[in-house]
């Protein structure tokens, strides 16, 4: 199934806008990026052309983006997008696990084969089981969210000492005075599973804003224990150039320890007017977080506007561009401050790949294991809008080939995660949760 051919590809690719129209329409819209990547693909399509010739698969420098590009900005450097197209050799199994789930935002596997997940809109969190493909009662305790647009209750994590302490971090979107934050809250996980005790909010990404988009709110534990934390910009203009500011913990990297302290080696806890908790900054909304498993640098995925979504590798002290520069365009179709694009030229730091037209990406995930061989060290990154996984392989830091899967679902993939076993597992919009083994 991962042997598309180009032309089934392309006519995939229009299927999906016209589904995305089709979502436009519905209520469930105000997902993600809402009409904004239902626009951006739909946009994209109309005047593309459907017709390819057979056996364009075999050209090896073609890209694995078959639609034109949304922009006119050309990249800073060759590899930095539209990477040749790749196909997966190895014969895979595909099976929906579970169904019946609503959005399934965020995933942790915390015992083998045994999944946390959360439920953004109902604010619930289940166990899975990947081998029963059974789903446990909502778990007592959780919190109270906002679930108004993209807000709800987001990501989990458990803690690296999780066997002992049986924490469980989430994140979430929360009302508090002047609008809603991103939040970062733990609890403890009872021993009979059924509710996490003592939970208590730990970190509020302020200021709050009264807006209903762009919380970023992925987590993930460094090698000591504690927290980065993404956010978003919270979308609107001019709210979003706060991702500019070191006083507002929007548009950020952040890291904090497990009880919401910044950590003491962050780059601006020597700065005044800074917040001690900000890592990095000149984000848009940070959907993806993962560790490159070869080289141990932390790599991310944001939400770029019309077009431009970027993955980034994060450094301390960085600023990544944005509103300032971009490889996207405005959803109207304006271009953002002027259109400029370049980054390193602006004193920005250059994403190391970009999409254009958007890939609409969220959760990621590098395959940090050898179950799929070919597939070692490669990232996968889950498509809302354009609805597919994204293989990504990356050499010395450079996206050297692209490849999209599952494209004939057509669900809007939230969540990406590798088990301990090896198997890819994804999330959707829709409820399900796929299992991608290699076939016996
Ligand atoms: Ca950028």
């Amino acid at each position: 199934m991962t042997k598309l051919s180009w032309s089934r590809l392309m006519s995939l690719t229009v299927l999906s806008s016209v589904l995305a129209l089709a979502a436009c329409g519905d209520e469930d819209a105000s997902n993600e990026e809402s009409t904004n990547d239902s626009d951006a693909a739909t946009e994209e399509s109309t005047d593309e052309g459907t017709t390819t010739e057979e056996g364009a698969d075999e050209g090896a420098n073609e890209s694995a983006e078959t639609e034109p590009k949304v922009t006119e900005f050309e990249p800073a450097f060759p590899e930095q997008t539209r990477a040749p197209a790749l196909e997966t050799e190895t014969e895979l199994n595909e099976e929906v696990v579970v169904d019946g789930l609503g959005v399934t935002w965020g995933m942790v596997e915390f015992e083998p084969n045994r999944l946390l997940v959360t439920q953004r809109d109902a604010a619930e969190l289940l166990i899975v089981n990947l081998e029963e493909g059974s789903v446990s009662e909502p778990i007592e305790g959780t919190p109270e969210v906002n679930n108004s647009g993209q807000g709800g209750l987001l990501d989990v994590a458990v803690a690296p000492d999780f066997d002992e302490s049986r924490s469980v971090f989430m994140t979430f979107s929360q009302d508090i005075e002047g609008g809603t934050v991103t939040a970062v809250g733990k609890g403890v996980l009872s021993e009979d599973e059924t509710s996490l005790e003592d939970f208590e909010v730990i970190f509020q990404a302020t200021p709050a804003y009264d807006g209903d988009l762009h919380y970023g709110g992925r987590i993930i534990f460094d090698e000591e224990g504690n927290l980065f934390l993404t956010t978003g910009e919270r979308s609107d203009d001019p709210i979003r150039e706060r991702a500019q500011d070191l006083d507002a913990y929007l548009g950020k990297v952040i890291h904090i320890t497990q009880d919401g302290e910044p950590v003491d080696s962050n780059p601006f806890v020597e700065d005044e007017d800074a917040l001690d908790g900000i890592y990095s900054y000149g984000h848009r909304n940070i959907q993806g977080i993962d560790y490159n498993p070869e080289t141990g640098d932390l790599w991310i995925v944001e939400f770029g506007p019309q077009a431009g979504d970027e993955l980034n590798i994060i450094e301390p002290a960085n600023n990544y561009g944005w509103p300032i520069v971009s490889y996207g365009i405005e959803y109207t179709g304006e271009l953002i401050n002027d259109g400029i694009s370049e980054h390193e030229a602006q004193g920005f730091v250059e994403p190391r790949y970009y999409w254009d037209p958007t890939s609409a990406p969220s959760g990621m995930s590098f395959y940090d294991n050898d179950a799929i061989p070919e597939w070692e060290n490669n990232l996968f990154i889950g498509g809302l809008a354009p609805n597919y996984i994204v293989r990504v392989v990356i050499e010395d830091d450079i996206v050297v080939g692209e490849e999209r899967l599952l494209t004939d679902e057509a669900q809007r993939f939230r969540d990406i995660l590798v088990t301990e076993d090896g198997a890819l597992i994804a999330s959707t919009d829709g409820g399900l949760i796929y299992q991608i083994t290699a076939a016996e």
